[in-house]
């Protein structure tokens, strides 16, 4: 890849799609993952590539969820593996929870391939190798869980979801936190906690929160989820995208 150099006003932008095509080199992203990549930049960009101030409240609520759950997943795709391996490997510790690889495109092949990314990463203990439980409802690959990972969880992180198995997990009562740059999305419009933000920002966003609420007491932790409106959040985000003012 040619140098960006350190000023370039789209080097964020430039340095995330090279991750991404490495992780297509590298057999951990899909094609498709390209094409998903570039649908969420134009979001981001009419976003103002920022964390705008609805969806930092949505971090919080799901850092607040993280930590009260009984059993949390973190969901790992191609595009996930790609742009944030050490992110995701720094909120599953501060959070304790799970890392599972679910792929829309499932493999073999891209899902140890994925695994052994993150473990050289710093992970631990990855799940979605057994891929011995099904999600009820779903005909396509992505139903493929482990029976001690997603399939038992009580809070799953989804980032970059298709909106299928959204459905599928809020139907089997699960509380489902997406990360997803398009608030119109099914999955955005499904899960219980949507932060309409860019993985690469969400993520260490998610941490910082948890870290800044680890000692909290419970019952403030469960102040911060009941006082989340998940309407407002998806519509301050849509009203940022349309209202297109990029000064
Ligand atoms: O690795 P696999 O096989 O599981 O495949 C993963 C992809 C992402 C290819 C697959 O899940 C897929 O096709 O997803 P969709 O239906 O294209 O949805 C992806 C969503 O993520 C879209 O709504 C995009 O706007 C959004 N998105 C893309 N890049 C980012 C993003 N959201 C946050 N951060 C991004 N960097």
């Amino acid at each position: 890849m040619a140098e960006i150099p350190e000023g370039h006003p789209r080097r964020d932008s430039l340095v995330t799609r090279h991750r991404i095509e490495a992780g297509v080199e590298q057999g951990i992203t899909s094609k498709q993952g390209l094409v998903a990549q570039g649908r969420g930049e134009a979001f981001d960009y009419l976003l103002g590539e920022e964390t705008i101030p609805s969806a930092d409240e949505a971090a919080r609520v799901a850092a607040a969820h993280l930590l009260l759950a009984e059993h949390a997943v973190l969901s790992v795709n191609g595009n996930v593996a790609a742009l944030v391996p050490d992110e995701v490997v720094a909120l599953a510790a501060a959070t304790g929870a799970d890392v599972e690889v679910n792929l829309f495109n499932r493999t073999e092949e891209r899902v140890r391939a994925i695994a052994e990314h993150l473990r050289e990463h710093g992970a631990t203990d990855v799940k979605g190798l057994q891929a011995d439980a099904r999600i009820p409802g779903l005909d396509h690959e992505r139903a493929k869980v482990d029976a001690d990972g997603i399939y038992s969880a009580d809070v799953v992180l989804v980032p970059l979801e298709d909106g299928d198995r959204a459905e599928a997990l809020a139907a089997m009562g699960k509380t489902e936190l997406v990360v997803d740059l398009n608030p119109l999305s099914r999955s955005a419009q499904t899960a219980a906690v949507p932060i309409v933000d860019n993985i690469v920002r969400a993520v260490p966003n998610v941490t910082a929160h948890a870290e800044a609420l680890r000692d909290a007491p419970r019952e403030e932790l469960e102040g911060v989820v009941e006082a989340f409106d998940r309407e407002a959040a998806l519509a301050a985000a849509e009203r940022r995208i349309r209202g297109g003012d990029l000064d």
